[in-house]
């Protein structure tokens, strides 16, 4: 019998942790804890936030523009970032403290200028797929567990988009943390309620 479950490590890297671009409060807590759970399984996926520096959801590309305020692009509201995770640079690196050697799948996202990404299945439009579904479906891996960075967006829009494709899954809230902007993690606690997706 195949093993179906797989851990999916969503963005654990230097730019969401504390000294980074867009640091997550404690979010190298969530270190020891991904290698923990990584021992108990099978199949380990990591997803790479992954921006050309031009990238349309920093603020520096948008004149007088603040981080961490909306603008509106052709698929909808984009919230803007501090410049993070730009291709190849140290902070797109994963934490050095992450335990990678086992993952069989590294997938990258955000890198297309002209939209973002926080899923790690559909980018910003919601439509535009990154592959994961399919590599997913093809091996047969339909029961997921979801931790990394950050809970209230990468969290948990692939948590999201995994659970309407109809896989399983279930999201270890302490090995994640919150960026918090606006009541986003109270709301993402209540959205994963509504969608009867397992926060442990
Ligand atoms: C993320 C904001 C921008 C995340 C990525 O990994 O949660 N958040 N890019
Ligand atoms: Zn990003």
């Amino acid at each position: 019998m195949i093993d179906n479950r797989a851990l999916l490590v969503i963005d654990v890297q230097n730019d969401f942790c504390p000294g980074g671009r867009l640091a997550v409060a404690g979010g190298d807590g969530v270190v020891p804890v991904v290698n923990a759970l990584a021992a108990g399984f099978n199949h380990v996926l990591l997803t790479q936030d992954w921006h050309p520096a031009d990238h349309s959801s920093f603020a520096s590309q948008h004149e007088g523009a603040q981080p961490f305020s909306t603008v509106t692009m052709p698929y909808g509201p984009q919230t803007l970032w501090p410049d993070h995770c730009v291709i190849g640079s140290a902070g797109a690196a994963f934490h050095p403290g992450l335990e990678v050697s086992r993952a069989e799948l590294i997938i990258r996202k955000g890198f297309r200028k002209a939209i973002d990404s926080y899923s790690a299945f559909f980018e910003n439009d919601r439509k535009t797929p990154t592959g994961l579904a399919g590599y997913l479906q093809e091996r047969g891996l339909t029961r997921l567990t979801l931790v990394g960075l950050a809970f209230d967006y990468c969290v948990r829009y692939s948590a999201e988009d995994a659970k309407a494709l109809g896989f399983s899954v279930t999201v270890i809230e302490r090995a994640t943390r919150a960026i918090d902007l606006d009541g986003s993690a109270d709301a993402t606690r209540r959205s994963f309620s509504e969608r009867d997706i397992v926060l442990a």
